[in-house]
């Protein structure tokens, strides 16, 4: 269970990052303490970056007729109309997310991976997912449903056969993580090298691995910081960086 809403004070005027929600109608919990965290915390913000996995998963932009959705929804337009800036960036389960959720909700979409000037810092923003190269089957599988086409094809498709086939998809991943070891699953170190190298980032901030931590990685003679989000499942947190720093905080 998730522990109360009570928000820890919020930095205000910070630039916030969350990721791995995985927001959903069945866990109201998690709803209750993501729309308090928007309501106390966020609304005290300069900003708030969603790197990936807002949601448990995203069946297209026409899937939001429901209540548990308008909450999400309404709860995001409050916090941009109110002046704070929104940036949404694709995780593994909600990259069908696209302009239409974006005009409802205020948010902005970036791509993964993004780089921003964070307080004077070069700061690489992203999911995560692609920096897991030592599991196979999963990029296997990233690459077809991250193809164009593909999309245009299932997103051609009615509503509730999308849900059963997004359905089957779960419970194969979840069957098959099983017989994954936690390094597979874990970002393989020379892709991050890579990408470090690519961007020459001073810190790089993701999701996905539900492992958070700060590391701190000595490349071609830099420090740079790797600060990993924590999900939503037991306990809410966010990164909230400002010109002093960032802090790793937990709801
Ligand atoms: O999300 P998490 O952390 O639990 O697991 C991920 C990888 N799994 C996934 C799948 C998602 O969790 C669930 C699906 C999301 C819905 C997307 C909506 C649109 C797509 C619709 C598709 C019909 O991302 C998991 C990783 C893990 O991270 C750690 O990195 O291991 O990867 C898997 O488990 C994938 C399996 O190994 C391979 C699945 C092969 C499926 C092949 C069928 C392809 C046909 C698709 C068309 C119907
Ligand atoms: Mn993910």
């Amino acid at each position: 269970m998730l522990k109360s809403p009570i928000q820890t004070p919020a930095l205000s005027g910070a630039t916030l990052f969350i990721s791995d929600l995985h927001l959903c109608a069945s866990r109201p919990a998690i709803n209750d303490a993501f729309m308090a965290f928007l309501q106390n915390t966020a609304s005290k913000a300069a900003a708030l970056y969603i790197l990936g996995d807002l949601f448990e998963y995203w069946a297209g932009d026409d899937d939001v007729e429901d209540a548990f959705h308008q909450q999400i929804i309404g709860g995001f337009k409050t916090l941009s109309d109110s002046g704070v800036q929104v940036f949404l960036m694709h995780g593994n389960r909600d990259f069908l997310i696209a302009e239409g959720f974006c005009r409802m909700t205020g948010a902005t979409l970036i791509a993964d991976p993004t780089t921003i000037v964070l307080y004077g810092k070069k700061a690489l923003l992203s999911h995560g997912d692609a920096l897991c190269i030592d599991d196979a089957a999963y990029q296997q599988f990233r690459t077809q449903v991250r193809d164009e086409k593909w999309q245009a094809e299932f997103l051609s498709q009615p509503l509730e056969l999308r849900r059963k086939q997004i359905e089957a998809i779960r419970a194969r991943s979840e069957q098959e993580k099983t017989q994954k070891s936690l390094e597979i699953m874990d970002v393989n170190a020379e892709a991050v090298n890579t990408l470090l190298r690519t961007h020459q980032p001073d810190l790089l901030i993701h999701g996905h691995t539900h492992r958070p931590n700060r590391h701190t990685i000595k490349l071609d003679g830099r420090l740079i910081t790797r600060w990993v989000l924590g999900d939503w499942y037991e306990q809410g947190s966010y990164l909230a960086c400002d010109e002093h720093g960032c802090k790793d905080m937990a709801l």
